[in-house]
């Protein structure tokens, strides 16, 4: 059946401190020059392309312990988060192109600042889950749900940049998919909060499509949500998608992938989705790169509504001879 087409408002974000690897603040141009905003209009999808946001150099950022540019991703969040709200407000699907993954702070932050309680749908190798104490690394692109969830507030300690975070997002209304790289302290939080997840133990034995239907129908068990797709490139397997800082081995196929995009869209609450961890510096050739930028594109497509059963607008009319 057909739901209302909605329109995309596309906000890039060039933005990389949440890891150490430079070449991920080219994802957002990399993923326009590869045609998604004309291929989205081509599909009757109206967009609004709100450009890139411009994150200014923070001075004395210095490591905290492990944890290193907090400054610097707690205003770009707060900057993200603010530019969340304004394409929220006006009426569009908000696409964040990233950028890292400690992006997800400000996208959700802001999405669920216009729309009041939202699910999230996490597709990632990794569940993104430490907190700046359970960190191994002190990346930040590894621990943005630990700032979001209300659950877990007691254990995040005071960061610079980071006061005007306000968690929003219960445990309960979150669904990992494609966790196959996840920590012990993560792992511990994820046991103890009870989160809803589909690692690829789970993937390989319902298959996605068994995968898919217990994610909608434990998302909208309760009231229908407003739902946040955080979909990070690395979710995909790397023979598919190497352009990206955490390639890890055993992921979704292109096509389970673009499975839980066509998936969510046909659920018609899809209201904000995030494409991060894109980065062309980290493949060893140029068709890398371009196997890696046409699968996120693609996969964007399926979220507003492409078929690959084929699609046509629903005032065509056959011409008569
Ligand atoms: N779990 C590791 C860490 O916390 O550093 C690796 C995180 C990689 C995060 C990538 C973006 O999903
Ligand atoms: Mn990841
Ligand atoms: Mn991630
Ligand atoms: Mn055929």
């Amino acid at each position: 059946h057909h739901q209302a087409q909605q329109s995309a408002g596309i906000i890039g974000a060039p933005f990389s401190r949440g890891q150490p690897r430079a070449g991920v603040e080219r994802g957002p141009d990399l993923i326009r020059s590869a045609g998604l905003v004309h291929r989205l209009n081509q599909q009757g999808c109206a967009v609004k392309d709100y450009g890139n946001l411009t994150f200014e150099e923070v001075a004395g950022d210095e490591s905290l312990g492990l944890m290193r540019s907090v400054r610097a991703v707690g205003s770009a969040n707060r900057r993200l988060s603010e530019a969340v709200q304004k394409v929220k407000r006006d009426g569009h699907t908000s696409v964040l192109l990233g950028g890292d993954h400690s992006l997800a702070i400000g996208s959700i932050h802001g999405h669920s600042a216009l729309v009041g309680n939202l699910s999230v749908v996490w597709v990632d190798a990794h569940a993104d889950i430490n907190t700046p104490l359970t960190t191994p690394t002190g990346n930040i692109h590894g621990q943005p749900m630990s700032y979001l969830l209300h659950e877990l507030q007691s254990k995040i300690p005071i960061l610079p940049n980071f006061s005007w975070i306000k968690p929003c997002v219960s445990a309960r209304d979150v669904v990992y998919i494609g966790l196959r790289d996840v920590d012990p302290g993560e792992h511990c939080i994820l046991k103890l909060l009870g989160v809803k997840l589909f690692c690829m133990t789970e993937v390989d034995r319902l298959g996605v499509a068994r995968v898919m239907e217990e994610t909608c129908d434990y998302l909208s068990a309760k009231q229908k949500k407003p739902i946040h797709l955080s979909f990070d490139i690395d979710a995909i397997d790397p023979s598919v998608t190497p352009a990206t800082g955490t390639p890890v081995v055993g992921g979704l196929t292109y096509r389970e992938g673009v499975y839980v995009t066509e998936q969510l869209c046909q659920t018609g609450l899809l209201s904000a989705v995030d494409m991060v961890e894109v980065n062309p510096l980290r493949a060893q050739t140029e068709r890398d790169v371009q196997s890696t930028v046409g699968t996120a594109v693609d996969l964007l497509l399926g979220c507003f509504g492409r078929l690959r059963e084929g699609n046509h607008p629903s005032d065509y009319s056959l011409p008569e001879p």
